[in-house]
């Protein structure tokens, strides 16, 4: 399960952190296409998307969703992968739309959290439901996973409903949320330590201060990397993120080091069997 190249997914917006608190976050189209193209140049191979409204707030639109999806498409290879968690507030049947803009991936979490003062739904009867739903449209799920009782929940949805479009299966561990599974080194090898035998990649990402100890675990346990500033908005104390590609290249140089070097955009198709 481990990888001589790292695939890099930059996260650069999500839905939970307002305009007004980090102007440096993408939330207009020409923002968000200007990030893709600058870091897909960084190394990264995949983008995790949200997107916002002309005020800046977060939308499951459909029109905006698809422009979004297009615009990424015609200006870089990357895989694009659109969130279906949307943000804390949206509905269920809305979240489960976002399949109809038809991207290469979609988050899939795989059970409730606890999400600050906040509760990230997550009812099994909807899980299975968007799972059935990425399989029929040909979609690859990327499996989100902020606690260990959501590793179980995989292996049950593995188990009961077989395997996802293209065979293959990738897990995002999402550590450090309030709520959720601490981002440390422990954690996330616990969390490893569980996975089922389906899983044929898995990345990690630490939210806020753990955004680096949860890179070096992921990296020296032969995962791969989430990294941008849906999760992370501080290249160090006191220095907040100017740019998402500035997380991507520091990833990237990191995992140079450790010989895993970024993976290309083919090489990210290739792991993750995505459709085109
Ligand atoms: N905004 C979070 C509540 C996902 O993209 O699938 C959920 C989230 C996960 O960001
Ligand atoms: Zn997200």
């Amino acid at each position: 399960m481990s990888s001589a190249a790292t695939l890099i997914t930059v996260a650069p917006t999500g839905a939970e952190v307002a305009k007004s608190d980090a102007p440096q976050l993408p939330t207009t189209l020409e923002e968000l296409v200007e990030t893709a193209v600058r870091c897909e140049a960084a190394g990264a191979s995949m983008i995790h998307l949200h997107i916002r409204d002309a005020d800046h707030r977060p939308t499951l639109d459909h029109g905006l969703l698809k422009a979004s999806v297009d615009a990424i498409r015609e200006t870089t290879d990357l895989v694009v992968q659109l969130s279906t968690g949307g943000s804390v507030h949206d509905p269920l049947d809305l979240r489960l739309t976002v399949l109809d803009a038809e991207p290469d991936s979609c988050s899939l979490t795989c059970g409730t959290t606890n999400f600050g003062d906040d509760v990230f739904l997550n009812p099994w009867p909807f899980v299975v439901q968007l799972y059935r739903q990425s399989v029929e449209r040909e979609i690859v799920p990327e499996f989100e996973l902020f606690d260990l009782g959501h590793v179980a929940a995989l292996r049950r949805l593995l188990d009961t409903e077989g395997l996802p479009y293209g065979g293959a299966v990738h897990v995002d561990l999402v550590t450090g949320v309030p709520g959720g599974m601490p981002g440390t080194a422990q954690a996330v090898a616990a969390a490893v330590s569980m996975l089922p035998p389906q899983v044929t990649s898995w990345s990690a990402t630490g939210i806020g201060r753990t955004h680096l100890p949860v890179l070096a675990a992921a990296l020296g346990g032969g995962g791969h990397l989430r990294v941008g500033m849906e999760d992370n908005l501080v290249y160090a104390k006191g220095r907040p993120v100017q740019h998402n590609d500035e997380l991507v290249s520091r990833a990237a140089e990191v995992a140079t080091i450790l010989q895993r070097p970024p993976m290309t955009t083919t090489q990210a198709r290739e792991l993750l069997h995505v459709k085109r």
